[in-house]
């Protein structure tokens, strides 16, 4: 699969015997399974690499509370608002663990917030759509968190030590979550027409943005190539969304809904499903600013980071003023 992405992107990687002794032995390491800890020398590419990615993936987290917040006060019932409510804490925990396993590297949190209101950052284009009826707490839950699920099991064993620890506890609550939205979804199948209708019209309107999650295609995926050979990638982005497409496409079979792709046949030799092109405009626009909501987005993580400011001159001033004694 690694020279597949190389040949694809035209990304080259270097050879063992084309780097220089630090990042031979860095490799090697690598290429032998050992953890790659903070304080270690690192090519500063892993580093800028790692980064990027741990930061969008923070960002990700902290943004995508924002579409099911919209919701708690609208839950339909107690049980289900303090599941919601627990779900949406659950997602702040997980951007606080991978801030701090970005920070090891030697960024700040600051620095990071700073990147990301200036749009030099990214956090994922699912969370640019908004969410119009309670059924999408339920899409949400057993797509969304079913496609982080996918991709991110795999980052438990990648190569950069607080990443993959950081993971471990997310990939679980994660776990949590694909089964709350699934249960919602059941109940709702389950009862009246029109409750039916409004799971079948969030399904519709989540399975597409569901799979672009997992990155363009594999033939324009730039980092790929690289990330694969530092273990920080571990399945190419067509392979991930493969494999969510075989896990769910029976899963919408047994709440009795329907997948809005006409192309979706079952394919007897190759053990899988084919699935209907993805529209890679579409992505790409959410992911240069032009989705639905990623202005609104921006604009409430601008008002926290402002509101939040007098907190941060506190904890600013109190540490200036410990250092001095
Ligand atoms: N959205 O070369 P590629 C969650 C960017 S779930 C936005 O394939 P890479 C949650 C990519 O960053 C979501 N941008 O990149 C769930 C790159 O642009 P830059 C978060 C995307 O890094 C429920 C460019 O496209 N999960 O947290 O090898 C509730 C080329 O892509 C997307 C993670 O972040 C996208 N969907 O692979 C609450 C998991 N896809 O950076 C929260 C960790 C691609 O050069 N991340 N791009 O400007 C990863 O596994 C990888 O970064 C990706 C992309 C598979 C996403």
């Amino acid at each position: 699969m690694y020279a597949q992405m190389v040949k694809s992107t035209g990304n080259q990687v270097k050879n063992l015997e084309e780097m220089e002794p630090d990042e031979r032995a860095f490799q090697t390491r690598i290429n032998a399974d050992i953890k790659i800890e903070a304080k270690d020398w690192m090519p500063d590419g892993y580093r800028r690499t790692l980064i990027r990615q741990i930061s969008q993936h923070a960002h990700s987290e902290i943004v995508g509370q924002l579409p099911e917040s919209n919701w708690i006060k609208r839950a339909p019932t107690l049980e289900r608002k303090a599941i919601l409510l627990a779900k949406v804490q659950d997602e702040a925990g997980h951007g606080l663990y991978l801030y701090c396993a970005a920070e090891t590297l030697g960024i700040s949190r600051d620095e990071m917030t700073e990147q990301l209101l200036a749009g030099k950052a990214k956090y994922s284009s699912i969370f640019n759509y908004p969410t119009l009826s309670w059924a999408d707490m339920g899409a949400i839950g057993w797509l969304v968190d079913g496609a982080a699920i996918m991709n991110q099991v795999p980052l438990q064993y990648c190569s950069f030590g607080p990443y993959a620890r950081a993971m471990v506890r997310i990939c679980k609550e994660e776990s949590f979550h694909q089964r709350q939205g699934f249960d919602i979804m059941m109940k709702l199948v389950g009862g009246t027409k029109a409750q039916k209708d409004m799971a079948q019209d969030a399904l519709n309107r989540w399975w597409w943005p569901a799979l672009m999650m997992f990155g363009p295609p594999d033939a324009s995926s730039v980092h790929s190539a690289q990330s694969f050979a530092w273990n920080i990638k571990q399945n190419s982005n067509d392979e991930l969304r493969q494999k969510f497409v075989d896990q769910t496409v029976p899963q919408a079979q047994h709440l009795g809904l329907e997948i809005p792709d006409a192309d979706l046949v079952w394919n007897e030799d190759k053990g899988s499903y084919d699935y209907g092109a993805v529209d890679w405009d579409e992505f790409f626009a959410v992911l240069s600013g032009n989705g639905p909501c990623n202005a609104e987005r921006l604009q409430a993580r601008q008002k926290a980071w402002d509101d939040g400011a007098w907190f941060r001159e506190g904890l600013t001033a109190n540490a200036q003023k410990r250092a001095k004694l």
